[in-house]
């Protein structure tokens, strides 16, 4: 058992639980991709694996599994909503590199600095930051132009040991999960033009901003090629503008 399949069995057993979920595809040749990192003595197997649903509020559910050894393993697990939902997005990025642990969790809002906004999906969320701050130290500086894509209840940090990650991270990751589904199922879609215009117009700076600065792909590229990782990142992992037009039509 790796470090994050619990996480990923929790993640896929309560969407399975509180959501209709139907197949979101996965490209071909996506589901499964083995590789080698490292040489010589420290040359390891690498195996990522992704899986991907979508249910009527939620346009696609998707993660990202990278197995590859006590230094590499990493969660990457988002959820995009239909974008005629004001929703955030669900954003995990749980990574464990040879320097340590690395992890960000966040409900990352369409709208940055928009009062009624946090009011709607922050303020509700922020007993249980609190709670799970307490034992997650800040894991100071990120990137600054990523941080409008945060919340203020952006749990970011470095654990040291793997027992905090099980533990600690695993029990907010937890409280996360089910506060947005909270949020999924208490959503009503919006049907003002204007409004539906401005979410499309954030979902798509988010997805853009995530596929072009996508911290793994340097990791993706030594692996698998760039042709495979290009493909993985605009074909699956942020495939919002090629999904654009069944959207619009829609
Ligand atoms: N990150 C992804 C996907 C991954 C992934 C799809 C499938 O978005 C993994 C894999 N994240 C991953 C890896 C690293 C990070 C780091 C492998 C380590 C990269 C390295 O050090 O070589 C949050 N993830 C990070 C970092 C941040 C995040 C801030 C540190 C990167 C840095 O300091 O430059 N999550 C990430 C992020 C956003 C988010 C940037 C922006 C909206 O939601």
């Amino acid at each position: 058992m790796t470090l994050y399949q619990p996480f990923l069995d929790y993640a896929i057993a309560t969407l399975e639980k509180r959501l209709d979920l139907a197949p979101y595809p996965i490209p071909e040749g996506f589901e499964r991709k083995g590789g080698v990192m490292g040489k010589g003595k420290r040359q390891e197997d690498v195996l990522t694996t992704s899986y991907a649903f979508k249910s009527d509020k939620l346009r696609q559910i998707r993660a990202a599994h990278v197995q590859g050894g006590n230094s590499l393993q990493v969660l990457n697990f988002v959820i995009f909503p239909e974008p005629n939902y004001n929703l955030p997005f669900f954003g995990g990025d749980l990574v464990t590199l040879p320097g340590g642990h690395l992890i960000a969790l966040d409900m990352q809002p369409l709208f940055h600095d928009d009062p009624a906004y946090q009011e709607q999906y922050t303020k509700p969320i922020l007993p249980i930051f609190s709670k799970h701050q307490e034992h997650l130290e800040w894991g100071g500086d990120f990137p600054e132009e990523a941080q409008q894509f945060f919340s203020p209840a952006f749990i970011w940090t470095r654990p040291q040991v793997n027992e905090i990650v099980e533990t600690k991270v695993f029990a907010a990751f937890k409280d996360y999960l089910e506060a947005y589904l909270d949020f999924v199922e208490q959503a009503k879609p919006v049907t003002d033009q204007e409004q539906l215009e401005l979410i499309l117009q954030a979902q798509r700076r988010y997805v853009d901003y995530r596929a072009t600065k996508d911290p793994a792909r340097g990791m993706f590229t030594r692996l698998y090629g760039s042709e495979w990782t290009e493909e993985y990142i605009h074909g699956f992992l942020f495939d919002l503008e090629r999904k654009l037009p069944q959207l619009i039509t829609k």
